[in-house]
């Protein structure tokens, strides 16, 4: 049997370098689950042509979540799911003396019709996790890993709890 290319299921895409010391969560999470990602510097404002040409053409090289993270008037994100049916995932970021209000309301505020499913400022860990749970629908062995995810931070609150309710009863 012919063994299928594996190729990236999943793009991070960010505005500026300057973007990835944030935007590494989400490919180290990918890493984690073992997702075939890539990695691409790409601007809506300095780099609109190519921007387009890869939102355009990624369901095509068989992409199947965009991940996308600006900062200030980021309008990355929009602009991919503009230029793409796939489901795309905007992370505002912090880059501005505006704190990354500014990117959230750029990147969360799209008209009818251009949904971005936006997370908070700077959670790109969060954007890889529902990236995974979108993937997640047509793959048991991602589903079951993040079940197991999910069981430890249970794990974890319960610890947490125990550690609270210990301090409290010391005074
Ligand atoms: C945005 O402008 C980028 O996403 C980055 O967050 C911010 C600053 O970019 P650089 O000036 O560092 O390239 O487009």
């Amino acid at each position: 049997m012919k063994k299928r290319k594996a190729h990236p299921r999943v793009a991070i895409l960010m505005g500026s370098d300057s973007d990835w010391d944030v935007m590494a969560a989400a490919a180290k999470r990918l890493a984690e689950f073992e997702v075939l990602h890539e990695i691409k510097v790409t601007s809506a404002h300095r780099s609109p042509g190519e921007t387009a040409e890869y939102a355009s053409s990624a369901r095509r090289q068989g992409l199947e979540v965009i991940i996308a993270g600006a900062g200030a008037a980021a309008h990355l994100a929009g602009v991919v799911a503009a230029h793409t049916t796939l489901p795309v995932i905007g992370v505002p970021l912090d880059a501005t003396s505006l704190k990354g209000l500014d990117s959230l309301l750029s990147t969360v505020q799209m008209p009818p019709g251009v949904p971005v499913a936006t997370v908070g400022v700077g959670a790109a860990d969060n954007a890889a996790l529902l990236a995974l749970q979108i993937l997640a629908v047509g793959d048991d062995g991602i589903a079951r890993r993040l079940d197991r995810f999910k069981k430890d931070l249970a794990r974890q609150v319960a610890t947490k709890n125990e550690r609270l309710q210990a301090r409290l009863q010391r005074g």
